[in-house]
């Protein structure tokens, strides 16, 4: 087995951020806030965030920014709460939060809680605990937890708990990993993780490994480096790591690697992207892999960042 090739990743991120005009960026345009976050949190667990420019950045993420307060995923685009903590999460790596009106941010995200607790992602009304993830840790980062009912935001997640111990999209969805990390991690920063039965839900998530080691995201589902990141972070919050074994999906996210052109992918021979860079990365950093930064695992982001936004205000 390889070790992390920590300089062929840098250079992989780097020129897909170059490469605006390249397939994945004309496919992922509307998403490209997103991708900003995945690449940039990457360098930074990587130890190279110095490799690009920060103001240019900024001032495109500023560019993206609706008068409603919330960001697109592009200039001229809609905004949504995906976008929304995406670029609240890139301006904290680059700890320039202060070119924000966070006011005017949280007001957007408050004015998107539905009556029962829950939230819409953006104007048009669909409701998903995933939205419910965004606006609490995005408010959290902002300091603006105060701006909406974190009571009745918590009664909703909790009301999308299964009798597995897995939680769902909307009450009564099925257990989906990465929604499971979305109602932790709502959870762990609500100081509300008394709704979780660690036990079964710790059960449940150690069973997503399977023989190659990594871990999927459903019961007879294929294994993919993206749930080193949902399911990973999901057992760390709820104190049941210690349930997986660490060393083998290692192994699988290393065998993910592209080890000649830098890269990582969802399963070993598939083609490598932002996404499942960001999230073998990340899963190496939850893992304590020698060499990276450690990862926050509710607000997906170094702890360094999150220490600094919350303890040198
Ligand atoms: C800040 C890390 C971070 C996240 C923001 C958007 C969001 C919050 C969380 C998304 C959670 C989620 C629903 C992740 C699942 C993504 C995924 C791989 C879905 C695929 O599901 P299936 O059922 O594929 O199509 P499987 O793997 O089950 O075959
Ligand atoms: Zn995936």
């Amino acid at each position: 087995m390889g070790e992390l090739v920590v300089d062929k990743h840098v250079k992989y991120i780097l020129s897909v951020e170059k490469r605006k005009d390249s397939f994945e960026s004309v496919v992922l345009e509307h998403l490209r806030m997103n991708g900003a976050y995945w690449g940039l949190t990457t360098l930074d667990l990587l130890g190279k965030l110095d490799a690009l420019d920060s103001n240019e950045v900024i001032q495109w993420i500023m560019k993206c920014q609706h008068e409603s307060g919330g960001f697109a995923g592009n200039i001229g685009h809609d905004p949504h709460l995906l976008y929304t903590l995406s670029a609240v999460q890139v301006l904290a790596l680059f700890d320039k939060l202060n070119v924000l009106d966070a006011d005017k941010v949280a007001n957007y995200i408050s004015g998107l809680q539905n009556e029962d607790g829950s939230f819409s992602g953006d104007e048009w009304g669909e409701v998903d605990s995933r939205f419910s993830y965004l606006a609490i840790c995005c408010l959290s980062i902002l300091h603006r937890l105060d701006k909406m009912n974190v009571e009745k935001a918590v009664n909703y997640i909790a009301s999308c708990k299964n009798v597995d111990g897995g939680f769902g999209c909307t009450p009564g969805g099925e257990s989906h990993a990465g929604q499971i990390f979305c109602c932790v991690g709502a959870l762990a920063i609500t100081g509300s993780l008394h709704h979780v039965d660690k036990d079964l839900l710790g059960w449940w998530l150690c069973e997503r490994q399977v023989k190659s080691g990594g871990l999927n995201g459903r019961p007879e589902k294929l294994p993919d480096v993206c749930y080193s990141w949902w399911v990973l972070s999901s057992l760390i919050m709820i104190d049941r790591v210690h349930w997986i074994n660490k060393d083998k999906l290692v192994k699988f996210i290393l065998n993910c690697q592209d080890t000649e052109n830098g890269g990582i992918s969802d399963r070993p021979e598939d083609a490598v992207d932002v996404f499942h860079t960001y999230f073998g990365v990340a899963g190496l950093s939850l893992l304590e892999y020698p060499g990276l930064k450690a990862i926050d695992p509710a607000h997906a982001l170094p702890v360094d960042v999150v220490n600094r936004i919350f303890f040198q205000k």
